[in-house]
């Protein structure tokens, strides 16, 4: 088997294996390998190529989450959040602004290189992780695979057949997917909340399931018996969990850190790429301390340059490099076909008979699935609410089928995107279509109380689930290889054409194993 070659033996005399013991200290520290950020793409590609025997080096801009605070936990919960729950802000931005309109849910931290971070544009803010481990430090665990129909729509050129029998099944295990016991979900407390929204679903006629998880239902059955620390079931989720979430630190990072031939650098971020003249790669980065200031400033270099630093990460370092003219032959669809998987929340008022529970486990289980409905396909999830308190609230993560795209760009020293006000009313119509209905046949009502003031029923401007970017076989070939310049790869959420209709960390793993079976194979000297 050709395997991926190292710089040395690719010729490249600027890439040594012994550069980093040289005598002469050198400008640009070398890597075979390098991968950008450490999320779903960054894990695989660094897992892959270590067991190929690639030494590679991770850059990751956010901190490592292994270390206990005072408090003698890494996280903070989102009842009562610190410095440790948001990067760089004086004030928590939640998704849930507020609470009977009051502004009881954000709390004044001091700014730190927290774990998550809101990134703002226009008319569309984005929710990402930040740390060794991406988007699985904070996400809600839904490990769900799309169906089948509609990943062959979105990706006509990648073999369904063997997306569906290879790479989600290596994905699924990999990432340790499990599902709740169906037993459990019918008698504990802590998923009254769903039944609840259950009920209000079948009143109405429409189908629901259960969505699998990457939070281990084992380790929270021992927490509801009270045996071990509370994660899922002590407010746990967004802003990082202590227990039970199988993250990405401790599934493919641990088994790729494990190889010895993966380092990883944290608080690094990558800020510029560009080629050399014997054709490696070089990224300047800085490091960041714990107030943000930039406190160094390096080069690296490597032969073979992986991009997972998630939809926006991964854009913005390749529409820039566009921009100022270091790689001018990107394709013009670099930084095209962004989209926010039709994310709306929302949430209704049950009856006073109909309650969700003063206990509720942050980690979600069941979807309404109505993507079958040719009119109006939405996949709902039933989020839960825990405020400690019986609030009668059923909330939701709506999936929508929304076909609009944006566009990022690198304009003026920042990153914007071109998603509009009218591109989100497309998905609220759709969520709209579909709550209204359940309304109508529970006689409910919206909550207009949860998403800041003036009242705001749809929360349509943030998203969990950004999307492209730099979409296969557009931007890249069908393996992720960006065109335009060889030995530069995607592997990350930037892949996926704005919408996939189910949350899509499953999608990305897969993808990225894939893309890495076939590069360890083919890619060899140019
Ligand atoms: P991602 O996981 O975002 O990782 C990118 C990494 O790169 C981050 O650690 C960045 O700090 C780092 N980075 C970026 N730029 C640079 C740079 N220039 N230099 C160095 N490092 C950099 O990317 N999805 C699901 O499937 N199920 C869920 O239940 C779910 N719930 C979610 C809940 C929340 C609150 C959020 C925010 C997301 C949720 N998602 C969920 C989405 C999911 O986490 C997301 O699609 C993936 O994390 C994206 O994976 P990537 O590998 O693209």
């Amino acid at each position: 088997m050709a395997a991926l070659q190292t710089a040395a033996t690719l010729g490249l005399t600027r890439i040594s294996l012994a550069s980093a013991h040289a005598e002469e200290p050198e400008p640009v520290d070398n890597s075979p390998a390098i991968v950008v950020g450490s999320g779903y793409g960054g894990a695989v590609a660094a897992l892959r190529l270590a067991q190929a025997g690639i030494r590679t080096l991770v850059l990751e801009m956010g901190r490592a989450w292994n270390t206990a605070g005072p408090d003698g936990k890494v996280f903070c919960t989102t009842a009562s959040p610190d410095k440790r729950s948001m990067w760089f802000r004086a004030r928590t931005e939640a998704p849930l602004a507020s609470f009977l309109w009051l502004d009881v849910v954000n709390r004044d931290i001091t700014p730190y290189p927290g774990v998550l971070d809101r990134v703002r544009f226009a008319n569309m803010s984005v929710y990402v992780g930040r740390g060794v481990g991406g988007g699985s430090l904070v996400n809600g665990s839904m490990a769900v695979t799309p169906l089948r129909s509609y990943f062959a729509e979105q990706f006509p050129t990648v073999d369904a057949t063997e997306m569906y029998g290879t790479y989600f099944p290596r994905a699924r295990a990999m990432l340790g997917v499990n599902s709740i016991d169906p037993a459990w979900f019918e008698s504990t407390d802590w998923y009254r909340f769903t039944r609840t929204a259950r009920k209000a679903a079948q009143r109405t006629g429409l189908r629901t399931t259960f969505v699998p998880s990457v939070y281990d239902f084992a380790y929270m059955r021992k927490e509801a018996a009270g045996t071990v620390p509370r994660s899922a079931l002590g407010q746990e989720v967004i802003y990082g969990n202590n227990h039970g979430k199988r993250s990405l630190d401790k599934t493919y990072l641990a088994a790729a850190l494990g190889t010895g031939n993966v380092t990883l650098h944290t608080m690094e971020k990558v800020t510029a790429i560009s080629r050399a003249s014997d054709g490696s790669w070089v990224l300047e980065t800085g490091r960041l301390d714990d107030t943000g200031t930039v406190v160094e400033t390096k080069q690296y270099g490597c032969a073979y340059l992986f991009l997972g630093g998630g939809s926006l990460g991964t854009t913005e370092l390749l529409v820039r490099a566009r921009q100022s003219g270091t790689l001018p032959a990107l394709d013009a669809s670099v930084g095209a076909g962004w989209g926010p998987n039709g994310n709306v929340m929302l949430g209704r008022a049950n009856h006073l008979w109909d309650t969700t529970g003063a206990d509720q486990s942050t980690m979600p289980v069941m979807g309404i699935d109505d993507w079958a409905n040719p009119d109006n396909p939405v996949f709902a999830e039933m989020a839960p609410l825990p405020t400690g308190l019986e609030n009668w609230v059923s909330l939701y993560l709506a999936i929508t089928k929304n076909p609009e795209r944006a566009t990022l760009s690198y304009d003026n020293g920042s990153l914007s995107l071109s998603w509009s006000a009218a591109q989100s009313a497309v998905s609220v119509a759709m969520a709209k279509k579909l709550f209204d209905r359940i309304n109508a046949a529970n006689s409910t009502i919206y909550r207009y109380d949860l998403f800041g003031t003036p009242s705001k029923v749809f929360a349509d401007d943030f998203c969990y689930h950004p999307l492209g970017g730099c979409v296969l076989g557009k931007a890249t070939d069908d393996y992720g290889r960006v065109k335009g310049y060889s030995r530069l790869y995607v592997t990350d959420s930037s892949l996926v054409p704005g919408n996939i209709g189910v949350n899509p960390f499953v999608t990305i793993t897969a993808l990225a194993e894939r893309t890495m079976a076939r590069v360890l194979v083919e890619d060899t000297a140019p």
